[in-house]
């Protein structure tokens, strides 16, 4: 039987390393290479652009908050489509989206400028969607999007949105996009709900189009009621008070269905919220970091490093798969080894039709690692301590960094602010969507010192563990690489304290939880396609004596008993905190991979994880501060504890994107 990669690798973990059998070691050297685009990644050179260091996003204006002396920072920021030069200089440029302030044109850069928040000093955005062409034309999008998920669905028309299509083609119609602050604590009308999006204001907007999502018009309402400024055709005015701890956010779409396609396409930024008795060190931070008006040639010490893989073609654009057969390291027929199974919305087995979506894969792994905005891009360091911001922005591919020369990093803080105290660490493991604030001390490290910041983090679907007695690391020559630090002299006065004797706030202790939630992360195959392996290694349909086809898709869920029951995006809300209740969420993982998995509106404490067979453990190290994603290993319960005090309806999801796309993601309401 020919294993998938996901079959594989769950193979791999149940057997261990001991037992591979020949046949899988050859599975196992097909996958060494990342399949990609056009352009071999081994083709770009490294470490010839200089790290980009995203500068402050300029404001629009400084607001009056009605009937108050407080000043809002107010932004216009627009998603735009520009060219941008990714690869290296003598390779072509890409096309790509991002946001950029519209009073501000030259803010337009992929990843975004950095938001630079206040702590409870609120932030108001003028979210707008521009991918329009100099005519007011819409856009089409730059990958293929699958209209068979459960995905906005514009064409679907007033009251046809949110659903899934049965239309196997890629989606060509205007492109829907609503931003989420990841981090936020907001207002539901300002979360960014997957079913809030908006179409640009383009003049050839096809008849009969759906132009906003389901929730748009409440959520315009309401927000219009609470902030009096008017959410105008292609815009949604959202505001973030920023009354929780100080730390490292980032913003990108998250549009139902299509997340992955948006975010990889571009639109992402950082959000950094300071001040506060959440930001209140004992000691001095390596900084400055990028503000408003500073002087060109600033040196920077305070840095974010968002990572991200991706695929390229040989004309430089975006390579994402437009096929299901991509992920299963097949071809399309007739072209040997192939895919041949019906899919939505043809007939498969027992007169049913397929439930399989024809384009969608369901994880996607980059061959090529892009540091803000560039692949393997270098930075000169200075003999000194600096603070990295370091985001996982991929899709699926999960991070676990290493500096060559053996340097540690100290990690200060994670996704919801400080740490209780700083942590020495030899690796940095970090799953989508995860941050780590970090110092590097590159003193004592020689002049001319180049050190590569290295991933060991699998090619592939993670399950925990380490290289090379768990999974293989990535590709040494490829993935494997992230970026270049250069070490030169120090040019001023390191006032930086040693990161071992900062004293960090702690985050203020939890109430005793009043109520324990069990819920799941479940995987199904297949209900209706069945499948074998041909003698010329074609999939083939096989409905009398084949093995179901999968996977489907991951669902999150409840338990009942010791099993997961699988909910979908569209049943009912399962989890609905009373407003201010203190509960402890037990995230059961059935599947036979890790999943990141983020809650909206809350920060939680990581209290352990147990084996579901076996004993609990306390979180990891870099665990202990507050977190608003967290790694939920396969076969254990993970156990978070949150205060939810902000009443609304919100989403939990998987941040696997092409999981989030496809049903792993849930709705859950506060009060
Ligand atoms: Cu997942």
């Amino acid at each position: 039987m020919r294993l998938s990669r996901r079959q594989f690798l769950a193979a791999g973990t149940v057997t261990g390393a001991s037992l591979v059998l020949p046949w899988q070691l050859a599975v196992q050297r097909a996958l060494a290479q990342v399949a990609g685009g056009t352009l071999p990644p081994g083709s770009i050179p490294k470490y010839v652009t200089p790290l980009v260091i995203p500068p402050a996003m300029p404001r629009t204006a400084k607001l009056k908050v009605r009937g108050g002396n407080k000043q809002i920072d107010y932004y216009e920021i627009a998603v735009r489509q520009f060219r941008q030069q990714i690869l290296p200089p003598g390779l072509p440029s890409t096309t790509v989206w991002s946001y950029g302030s519209v009073t501000s044109p030259g803010s337009l850069n992929y990843p975004a400028f950095t938001i630079e928040a206040k702590w409870t000093a609120p932030v108001r955005v003028k979210w707008i969607n521009q991918l329009i062409d100099a005519n007011g034309h819409y856009l089409r999008h730059l990958l293929p999007i699958d209209q068979t998920l459960h995905w906005a669905n514009p064409p679907g028309g007033p009251g046809g949105t949110d659903q899934e299509a049965f239309d196997p083609t890629p989606y060509q119609g205007p492109v829907p996009i609503v931003t989420h602050l990841h981090g936020g604590h907001s207002t539901q009308e300002s979360d960014g709900y997957p079913e809030a999006w908006f179409l640009p204001a383009a003049n050839n907007l096809p008849a009969g189009y759906a132009t906003v999502g389901s929730f748009y018009a409440q959520f315009k309402a309401e927000a219009e009621a609470l902030y009096g400024q008017p959410w105008t055709p292609g815009s949604a005015v959202f505001q973030y008070d920023n009354d929780q701890a100080a730390a490292t956010m980032w913003y990108h779409d998250h549009t139902l269905g299509m997340t992955r396609a948006n975010v990889y396409a571009g639109p992402a930024g950082f959000y950094l919220l300071r001040g506060g008795p959440g930001d209140e060190v004992t000691g001095v931070l390596p900084g400055p970091a990028p503000a408003l008006g500073d002087p060109a040639g600033m040196k920077y010490y305070e840095i974010p490093i968002a990572i991200q893989d991706r695929s390229f073609n040989a004309d430089g654009s975006l390579f994402y798969p437009d096929n299901r057969a991509f992920f299963e390291g097949l071809n399309q027929p007739p072209t040997q080894p192939y895919l041949d199974i019906p899919f939505i919305p043809d007939q498969a087995c027992d007169g049913l039709p397929s439930d399989i979506s024809p384009i969608f894969n369901p994880e996607f792994f980059g061959n090529t690692i892009v540091v803000n905005g560039n692949t393997w891009p270098f930075l000169e360091v200075e003999q000194r301590r600096y603070r990295f911001r370091f985001l996982n922005g991929c899709n699926s591919r999960f991070l676990l960094l290493e500096l060559s020369n053996g340097l540690p990093f100290w990690q200060l803080g994670a996704e919801g602010g400080f740490l209780p105290a700083p942590v020495q660490l030899k690796r940095l493991l970090l799953g989508p969507a995860e941050r780590a604030d970090v110092i590097v001390d590159f003193t004592n490290a020689p002049v001319g010192t180049k050190i590569v910041l290295q991933n060991l983090g699998p090619d592939e679907p993670f399950g925990g563990g380490e290289p090379p007695g768990d999974f293989d690391a990535a590709d040494p020559n490829t993935t494997g690489q992230v970026m270049q630090f250069r070490v030169v002299p120090r040019t001023s006065r390191d006032t930086s304290t040693p990161p071992d004797r900062l004293v960090l706030p702690a985050p203020p202790p939890l109430p005793q939880a009043t109520r324990t939630r069990q819920v799941s992360l479940n995987e199904e195959d297949s209900r209706t396609v069945r499948i074998r392996t041909d003698a010329n290694g074609n999939v083939v349909l096989d409905c009398e004596d084949g093995e179901p086809f999968g996977p489907r898709f991951a669902l999150l869920g409840t338990v009942a008993g010791d099993a997961g029951v699988s909910l979908r995006w569209d049943d009912e809300i399962t989890e609905h905190p009373a407003v201010g209740a203190t509960e402890v969420w037990e995230l059961y993982n059935f599947t036979e991979d890790a999943h990141p998995i983020h809650i909206h509106e809350i920060t939680f404490q990581v209290l352990e994880r147990q084996p579901l067979d076996g004993a609990a453990r306390g979180p990891e190290s870099w665990e202990t501060g507050r977190k608003d994603t967290v790694i939920a290993y396969p076969g254990e319960t993970t156990r978070v504890k949150a205060t939810y005090d902000r009443a609304g309806l919100f989403v939990w999801h998987c941040h696997i994107v092409e999981h989030e796309d496809h049903e792993m993601m849930r709705p859950y309401r506060i009060g």
